[in-house]
């Protein structure tokens, strides 16, 4: 279901979020244009995503309910899983600098796939269009 290759839309107090990350004003005018593609393959508990936008493009690979680490896009290093609930995709991510963590959601809604984002009590997401 989550196969394809999604383009971000729109997104819901994505700038607050990034502002609570720590991410300066120049970076969250930046990262709100960053034309974010993320595409998905999955091969049973095996994910490949490719990431493309302004910023960089980035291949991950992980496996459910295996740790991996990522580096965001403005550098910040994190450690993390995600699981598959049903139909969802829970994320738990630490980061290495402050240990404090970040939660991640991925479903699909009404065909659109959402992202749901939350650290340190503020919550966004963004909301990504199918190619
Ligand atoms: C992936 O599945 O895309 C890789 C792992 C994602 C880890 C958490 C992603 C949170 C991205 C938040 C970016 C906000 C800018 C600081």
């Amino acid at each position: 279901a989550f196969n394809g290759i999604w383009k971000v839309d729109r997104s819901e107090n994505y700038e607050k979020f990034m502002e609570q990350m720590g991410i300066n004003v120049m970076k969250r005018k930046l990262a709100e244009h960053d034309n974010l593609k993320i595409t998905i393959e999955q091969n049973g508990n095996n994910f490949h995503l490719k990431e493309s936008s302004t910023f960089r493009t980035k291949d991950i690979d992980f496996t459910l309910g295996v740790q991996f680490d990522y580096t965001l896009a403005d550098g910040t290093e994190v450690s993390g899983t995600w699981e598959l609930e049903g139909d969802k995709l829970n994320g738990k991510f630490t980061r290495k600098d402050n240990s404090k963590v970040l939660i991640t959601t991925r479903s699909i809604v009404d065909g659109e796939l959402v992202q749901t984002y939350n650290y340190d009590g503020v919550d966004a997401k963004r909301i990504f269009k199918k190619q």
